[in-house]
């Protein structure tokens, strides 16, 4: 059996939709962000110790790391979301996957945190220089690639859309970014075309 133990508004919606997709049965265990810091409730820390989210137990075994838990779930139950181990592709695949949770989650973590600083009375210049320009440089590129493609690797849904989609999604929206990125934009909406993507979202916002 997998438990989830998901924190709204987080990268945790990488594994909720996966669940959706894949089909497997799996408990959600919801957890909310405390409402003036944005961070974790405490019980979050006596599944992990970072207490930190997502988290799956998986026949009992705790295992964190959104990248990771992708890439488990999917060997174990979903194979065809990932391309041939022995093809040029895969690497692209392993490529985008850790590219989600390292080249374009820092420079959309540094815009927020300095938007968070903006909005209690300081402004970070050094960061925010440079917050702007690795934004740009990054985001550039997702949107280069996406030119003609609905997905990131073999023109199908895999195990790296899961990764980025919440990157870019949350970008755009808590960035207010419209038609800059027209690729990307469009990336989303495909995105928020499938059913899987869609229960999730549901499941998410539903307080069962
Ligand atoms: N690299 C980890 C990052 C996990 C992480 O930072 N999760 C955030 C949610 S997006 C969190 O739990 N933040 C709440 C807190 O730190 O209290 C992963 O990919 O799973």
């Amino acid at each position: 059996m997998i438990k989830l133990h998901h924190l709204n508004d987080s990268r945790s919606i990488r594994i909720l939709w996966l669940l959706e997709e894949i089909g497997e049965p799996y408990e959600l265990i919801k957890y909310n962000r405390d409402e003036k810091t944005h961070l974790a409730p405490a019980s979050l820390k006596a599944i992990h110790p970072l207490g930190k989210s997502p988290v799956i137990e998986l026949n009992g075994q705790i295992i964190a790391e959104s990248g990771a838990i992708v890439e488990i779930l999917i060997n174990r139950f979903a194979p065809h979301l990932a391309p041939n181990a022995l093809s040029e592709e895969y690497t692209d695949y392993l490529e985008w996957i850790h590219f989600s949770e390292s080249s374009a989650m820092l420079p959309f973590l540094l815009k927020v945190f300095n938007q968070y600083e903006i909005q209690s009375g300081t402004d970070l210049k050094f960061l925010s220089d440079y917050a702007e320009t690795e934004f740009n440089k990054i985001f550039s590129y997702i949107n280069n690639h996406l030119k003609g493609r609905n997905f990131l690797v073999e023109d199908r849904l895999t195990g790296a859309d899961f990764m980025l989609g919440f990157v870019v999604h949350g970008a755009l929206n808590r960035l207010k970014i419209v038609n800059k990125f027209p690729n990307i934009e469009r990336y989303i909406s495909n995105i928020e075309s499938i059913h899987s993507y869609q229960r999730a979202i549901n499941k998410e916002r539903n307080s069962e």
